[in-house]
């Protein structure tokens, strides 16, 4: 049989290959082509390079390996079997079915060894970038002279689709920039994607735009030369001054005999008929589905001793440092436990009166500044916002590469300046950083943030919702959070974000409404470890309320609070409100209050908290016999129904804004006073009028 006279390398790649397409096969659902012509390079580098310890898949200092090309997600699966992690041969039999361990595509934490989500091309390999990032940090920050915890390299197998989109241009720009030598990107060059050949698409020179980017660039000419790959590899660990890019010339379905270099190869299972032919011409067996030959086993099953030694020499370096160290030891465990330095809490300020009024993004930038000695993992930046976001950490240095020219610089941070600056420049790269900073977060030892305009987390969009949906704590600072922003106009005035942010399921969006929400807002963020959380931050300036004679802001993190009850008996009507539409409510509620109406206000900053309370809390709020009420949010309509109710009236905004002084807009716009007691007198007759109906 063909089998023996096949060396054990080549035994060991067809049976990735061969898992994977009867995987795929079994299913009858997924893609077979990538795993067929990227097993050489997948195995290659897990046999030879990747450090790991399939035991213990949270080393904090393994090698961090994405499959950007999540699609060929049965490429990491027959991996993570074969190599020794927690995942069997049933799991892999178990492709793509209801509560599966091996989902479509690799989902964060579905096994053991799955760094990250991956699907969405261009993501993997941002968050990749993010993950070198934090590595970098790591090491600058706890590394020592002559104890080294922190090293280790990230890569990346990404596909022609990872390399056309736009994420993953901006985030190669970045990383580029930054001279992240310990990124590797192994690029599976097959030039046929989805629907067609690259030629009818993408013809640019691959490795030109890499170097452009000052990229370590490499091509491997046969994707099944298994010394190419090697040298390659090794010389792109060695180049430690630049991220490096392997261009792999290989062929989508390799060897399946009517499928390899057709796009029908990309997305369907080959059929019965043709899994075997392939099984023919790779020399397997043809009548044997999941087949492991023992030896091929044997050699993969290397990686569990020598992870284990290799997370046991670590070990030791790391008892040597703790002993050196301890507390720098503490911090680092610390901070890959994700949890906070005590004491930190007390550090947040408080606002009074007097200290307004302030834009939230401002009152932001203070509570930033203000814990920022006490978050120590607390890193990251805007895409070119700083001074608009308020998001610099003053005085804590610039991430940049060491080697890089910072003399005559513009922008700067102050204090350091290398891969220990916790204010990381992302550029003009709102996409680039919304991947990045997912990876931060999936590297661990970090609490990244990211800023920009509201307007713009849709350009962060795609990986908000792989945040949301892997549980990523990350934290956006999204500020110019209405048309209240002003001359910059409807371009950059955003209308339905928080509609649309608030679908998605497991992030937090808190609108505070002053400055001491904005306290309360960052101290939920900072806590949270289940996911995203989205701070929305007003431009304009704002009331400090004066709490002692108001509901506390302590109470944001029930999501919603009475801010303010009815004077002198049960209310008439209902007031509710987020951000800056809360002190128009406060004035409304004063001018009611002249013409016998009493009235409630209840601050909204969060609606996923709000409804996360138990119902006798938020009756308690919102009772539903209350039902003349009013809602007022300078942002669209749609969704605001659940807390009008069928007798209430919804002030929003569902047209798009204009370019003016942003007091004037919103005037013009109908964020009045006059409108809000309109609006309470109306709601209370319709809601007199359904009772009397009744
Ligand atoms: C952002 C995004 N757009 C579209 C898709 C749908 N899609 C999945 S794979 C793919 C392209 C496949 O080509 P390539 O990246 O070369 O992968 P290969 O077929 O070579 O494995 C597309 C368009 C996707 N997953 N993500
Ligand atoms: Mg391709």
């Amino acid at each position: 049989m063909a089998i023996e006279t096949e060396t054990l390398d080549t035994l060991c790649i067809n049976t990735i290959r061969t898992l994977s397409i009867d995987a795929v096969q079994k299913a009858k659902s997924g893609h077979p082509g990538m795993p067929l012509g990227a097993a050489p390079m997948a195995y290659v580098l897990w046999t030879r390079h990747l450090r790991f310890n399939p035991k213990n898949p949270d080393w904090p200092d393994r090698d961090r390996f994405v499959l950007s090309a999540g699609h060929g997600s049965m490429l990491l699966y027959s991996l993570l079997y074969l190599a020794g992690y927690d995942v069997t041969m049933e799991d892999l039999r178990q492709f793509r079915q209801w509560r599966s361990r091996t989902p479509g595509h690799p989902e964060r934490h579905c096994a053991p060894g799955v760094e990250v989500s991956t699907g969405p091309l261009g993501q993997g390999v941002g968050n990749s970038v993010g993950m070198a990032i934090a590595e970098r940090w790591l090491a600058a920050r706890f590394n020592r002279p002559g104890h080294t915890i922190v090293d280790h390299y990230t890569y990346v197998i990404a596909s022609d689709g990872d390399i056309m989109e736009g994420v993953g241009a901006e985030a190669a720009s970045l990383a580029g920039h930054l001279r992240l030598g310990r990124l590797i990107w192994l690029y599976d060059a097959n030039l046929v994607t989805l629907s067609g050949t690259s030629s009818v698409t993408y013809t640019e020179d691959v490795g030109k735009r890499f170097e452009g980017y000052r990229w370590h660039v490499q091509h491997v000419a046969d994707g099944n030369d298994l010394a190419a790959l090697d040298r390659a590899i090794a010389a792109a660990r060695a180049a430690e001054d630049r991220p490096s890019m392997i261009i792999v010339r290989t062929h989508l379905g390799y060897g399946s005999p009517n499928r390899q270099d057709t796009f029908q190869a990309h997305g369907e299972p080959l059929g019965e008929d043709e899994v075997r032919l392939t099984k023919r011409a790779l020399g397997w067996p043809e009548d044997k589905t999941f087949y492991v030959p023992d030896e091929a086993l044997r050699r993969f099953r290397e990686a569990v001793p020598r992870g284990a030694d290799l997370e046991a020499a670590w070990q030791k370096r790391l008892d040597a440092y703790r002993a050196a160290f301890p507390g720098e030891a503490g911090a680092f465990a610390r901070a890959f436990a994700g949890a906070m330095e005590d004491g930190w809490e007390a550090r947040l300020p408080v606002f009074a009166p007097g200290d307004g009024p302030l834009a939230t993004r401002e009152a932001s930038g203070k509570v930033m500044n203000a814990v920022a000695g006490s978050v120590p993992e607390l890193i990251g930046g805007s895409a070119d916002l700083d001074p608009s976001t308020h998001t610099m950490l003053k005085g804590a240095g610039d991430f940049e590469s060491p080697s890089a020219d910072g003399a005559h610089a513009q922008g700067r941070a102050g204090g350091p300046w290398g891969y220990d600056g916790r204010n990381v420049h992302f550029g003009v790269r709102e996409h680039a950083m919304g991947a990045a900073i997912n990876g931060m977060a999936a590297h661990g030892g970090v609490r990244p943030f990211g800023a920009t305009f509201l307007i713009f987390s849709d350009y962060m969009r795609p990986s908000v919702r792989l945040a949301a949906l892997s549980e990523l704590p990350v934290i956006y600072v999204w500020t110019h959070d209405s048309i209240g922003l002003g001359e910059d106009g409807p371009t950059h005035q955003p209308i339905e974000h928080l509609a649309s942010l608030r679908a998605i399921p497991n992030l937090l969006v808190l609108r505070p409404a002053d400055a001491n929400e904005t306290v309360e807002a960052w101290r939920v963020a900072l806590q949270r470890r289940e996911g995203p959380v989205a701070l929305v931050l007003s431009r304009q300036k704002l009331p400090v309320f004066d709490r002692a004679n108001l509901g506390a802001a302590s109470a944001t993190a029930r999501g919603g609070y009475v801010l303010a009850d009815a004077e002198g008996g049960r209310p008439d009507a209902v007031l509710i409100a987020t951000g800056s539409e809360v002190a128009l409510a406060l004035e409304a509620r004063a001018r009611l209050a002249g013409d016998g109406i009493r009235c409630r206000v209840v601050s909204l900053p969060c609606w996923e908290l709000f409804e996360a309370q138990p119902a006798a809390y938020r009756e308690s709020v919102l009772p539903p016999g209350m039902r003349a009420r009013v809602t007022v949010e300078a942002a669209s309509t749609f969704g605001w129904e659940r807390y009008a109710g069928d007798r209430g009236v919804i002030i929003g905004l569902d047209r798009f804004g204009a370019s003016a002084p942003g007091a004037l807009v919103l005037k013009e716009l109908g964020f009045t006073v006059d409108r809000l007691v309109a609006a309470v007198k109306t709601a209370r007759e319709r809601s007199r009028a359904a009772e009397e109906g009744a």
